[in-house]
This record gives C-alpha cells, structure tokens and sequence, in this order.
C-alpha cells in the first residue's frame, strides 16, 4: 500500500504567482498603448486613494526580467500574468499593435528561458476607453470585441503559451464597476451591472470557442472570484435565506451559466425588480457553457450574512447594498474575534475548503485551480531593510493546508497561484494595500523579497510543507 504524506501535494502540482497589468506594468502611455477604463477613473480627482494612478506602478514593462528572475528564484513553475487590451489592440478595435505586442512576446520568451510556465489571463479590468465610450459591458457588442481580442492574443502568443484564462473576476468588473461604482468606470446603475455580467459571459463563452477552434490542445478557462458564505445565526431561517441571495449574487450566477448553462431561477427572481435579464438571446447560455479545460478560484475570505437590520451603518464598499443588486438589505456581519487583513477580510482559510470541495461536489468535474489567494498587510522593514511579514506568510501556510484539505476530501485541485508576486497598485485603493511575496519601494523601485516569499520557496521547493 502506497502511503500518501498528507503534507505532500500531488506529483505535478503547479505553484505559482499572480499579477495583472494595470497593477504593476505602468508605462501606460508607452509603444503605442491607449487609455483603458482604469486609466480614466484613476486620473478622475476622488476615485482612488491619494489620487494613486498606474503610470508607473512597479515599474514592471522595463523591469520585466528581474521580476523574472526574482520568479525563477522563487521556484516558481508558472507565472498568472494578464494582457494589457489597450496595449496589443489600442482602441479595443482592429489591428494589433506589434510593439505592445512585442512585450508581452518578450515576457514570455524570458519565462519560458527560465523555465515557467505562462499562463495568461486576457481581461484582468483594463477596458480600452473607447469600448466604455460606446457602452462598455453593458453593450452587447464588447462580447464580440473582446472574442476577437483573444483570438488575435491565442494568434500571436498560443504557440509558447498553453493556459488561458479569459476573464478574472466578472463580478468584480460588473458589480463594483457598474452598481456600486466603486470600480472602473464608476458607473451606478444596478440594471447595467446585470447587462455587464451577461456580456462578459458571453465574451468569455465566444472567446473560448474562437481559441478552440484554432487551437484543441489550448488548455482553457475562467477565473471567478468565489466565496465561503455563511448564516450569522444557524439557527435562523432569514439569515439562511440572506445566504441564499448572496450565495446567488457572488457564486452561482457566475458558476451556473459557465458550468450548467442557466441562470439560477432563484437569482433571477430576487433580481425581478432590477432586469427582466431581456439580454439573454437564444443560444447564449450555450456560449457561455462551452466546455472548458479549468476553472479558476480566487479565494480571499468569508461572507457572513444574516437577515436585514435597517439600523446597521454605512458598510464598506464589499458590504454595501449597491454592490449587491436585489439584496439591498442583507446584512453582512463582522465575527468578533475573527482576525482581519488590511483590507479588512475575515481570514477564514477553512472557507477554502468548503468551497472547492463545494464546486467539486455540485458541478460538473472540471480541474480546479487556486488563481488568487494572499492577504494584505501593513509590511515594515527592519534596521537590515528586511520584511518579515509573519501574519502574511500564516495566511499562506493556513491555505495550503486548506488547499491540501480540499484534495483529501476529493477537489480536483491542481495548482495555486499567490496573490501577488509583487506589491502593487490595489485599484481604488491605490498603493496603501501591499499584497505582494515581494515588497516594492515605490520610489526606488527596489524589490525586496519578504519572509513570506522565502517560505513560499520552500513550499515549492518541498512540493508541500514540513510539518
Ligand atoms: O488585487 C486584486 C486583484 O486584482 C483581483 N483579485 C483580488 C486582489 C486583491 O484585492
């Protein structure tokens, strides 16, 4: 009998980390690149932190090769990075911009010089402004541009690049930047969030079939951004509705369309008063369902929710009625005692499990991977210039083992990518959040690598944890 170390993860499983453009590349007006949605909303007075832009973030379009090389010293088997749409095809229409493209096709060739593997994600928010200016996801035409996008990414890049995840995180890109606001391009209105999630489904559903059908061997998938969510009282049957709706709004509208080809009946009933989802044409669903190859979970923390309370203040941004159309009085419920990260995220690794399992359990098998997960904290430097960012690397090892949990309990779990390999401009938040394995001087540019990211060596070095 073959005895499994339950420390251990499965021969071939991929670890790695995360970026995305608009976070850490800056260089924006550089080589032909034209403005996208975020570049609009950071430069509008009031959007982001200390009016923070991603002008120059981390620096990272002329840096590129000593962040790869920071990867390869890390160990890292693959690197999440995501396109810049307004960099490859300015304008979100027509042809490619070769020198744009040509960066990405450097990037790729230094990885594959080192030895990791690139895994691309193609819209990780940066709308070029044109395609807003015409409708933006609301508008069922940026479906079809995004589709074309791809295609024309899959072209030039599919021959070194395997994995390709379409969108990450729509309902960020539709709730935060639709209903609450809060989010590029800042629009508020809740029937427009509904319209965008269809239609970046829809993209997600052509852009798969475009790619399939010029490459069968492209490994293909979506990166959706899912939460453990739970009643703040078990034993009430309004905070398990709260559960319901929530689960519905955050979960299974995303889940449901891309894994059984429906929305959930009783999503679309909390959302009666909002759309009559009159979107939806014939054959969509059947897009949006494609098969796909993967899917990716970005997993961060837990809702709690309970029944309504109209005395409960004003909630941050994640927690307000206008990111969550349909259940304007949920209440979300902060466990006392529980820690937080610097965002102010409940760290609840065991809710990691309980959803991966979860997906396992109610959908249609597919491979999992961890796309996302890390944690933000307030990071200092010793009299050396060393970060020794402990609760940082706690949260990691506390979701290893969760995600090792997962597979023991039967998750097809495959891979984990870090959030993030470097500091970097956290959206509305601007550069007061640090998540990264590697800390940034933003005025140096000088990259440290923090306690975390020497642990996270170790892990992939040992393929699992020493005890
Ligand atoms: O920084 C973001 C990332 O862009 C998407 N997932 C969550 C991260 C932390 O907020």
């Amino acid at each position: 009998m073959t005895s499994i170390d339950p420390l251990t993860f499965p021969p071939g499983f991929l670890w790695g980390a995360a970026t995305a453009s608009y976070q850490i590349e800056g260089a924006v007006a550089e080589d032909g690149r034209t403005p996208s949605i975020w570049d609009t909303f950071s430069h509008t007075p009031g959007r982001t932190k200390g009016g923070d832009t991603g002008d120059v973030a981390c620096d990272h379009y002329h840096r590129y090769r000593e962040d790869v090389a920071l990867m390869a010293d890390l160990g890292l088997g693959s690197y999440r990075f995501s396109i810049a749409w307004p960099r490859v095809q300015p304008g979100g229409r027509g042809s490619i911009n070769e020198k744009g493209l040509d960066f990405y096709r450097r990037l790729v060739d230094e990885l594959l010089e080192h030895g990791i593997t690139p895994w691309v994600t193609l819209y990780h928010w940066d709308l070029p402004q044109e395609l807003e200016d015409a409708g933006g996801w609301p508008a069922r035409d940026t479906a079809a541009r995004f589709a074309e996008y791809a295609a024309l990414m899959h072209g030039a890049l599919g021959d070194r690049v395997r994995n390709w995840t379409t969108l990450n995180e729509p309902w960020c890109s539709a709730f935060l930047g639709y209903a609450s606001g809060v989010h590029a391009p800042g629009r508020k209105h809740a029937p427009d969030a509904l319209a965008a999630t269809h239609h970046l489904l829809l993209g997600h559903g052509q852009a798969v079939q475009a790619i399939r059908a010029n490459d069968p061997q492209a490994q293909l998938g979506i990166t959706l951004n899912l939460y453990a969510i739970s009643p703040a009282d078990p034993e009430s049957p309004g905070d398990h509705d709260a559960v319901r709706r929530i689960d519905g709004l955050a979960n299974r509208i995303f889940l449901d369309p891309v894994l059984r080809g429906a929305y959930p009946e009783d999503v679309r009933q909390d959302l009666a008063g909002v759309s009559d989802f009159g979107f939806v044409q014939d054959g969509d669903l059947e897009v949006i369902s494609a098969p796909l190859d993967l899917l990716g979970i970005n997993y961060y923390s837990r809702h709690v929710v309970g029944a309504p309370d109209p005395d409960v203040p004003a909630e941050p941004y994640w927690r307000a009625s206008t990111s969550w159309p349909g259940s304007e009085h949920v209440r979300f419920h902060k466990r006392p005692g529980v820690p937080v990260t610097d965002m102010d995220w409940e760290v609840d690794a065991p809710g990691l499990t309980e959803t991966l399992v979860r997906v396992a359990q109610e959908y249609p098998a597919v491979p999992l991977y961890i796309t996302e997960n890390g944690a933000a904290y307030v990071d200092t430097r010793n009299d050396a210039g060393d970060i020794d960012d402990t609760e940082r690397a706690a949260y990691f090892d506390a979701h290893f083992r969760a995600g090792l949990a997962a597979i023991e309990q039967g998750a097809p779990l495959m891979g984990y990518f870090a959030w993030s390999l470097l500091d970097n401009f956290e959206w509305s938040w601007g550069y007061t959040k640090r998540f990264g394995l590697v800390g940034i001087d933003y005025e140096t540019q000088a990259r440290t690598l923090k306690t975390s990211g020497h642990r996270y060596r170790e892990v992939i070095k040992r393929n699992g944890l020493a005890e």
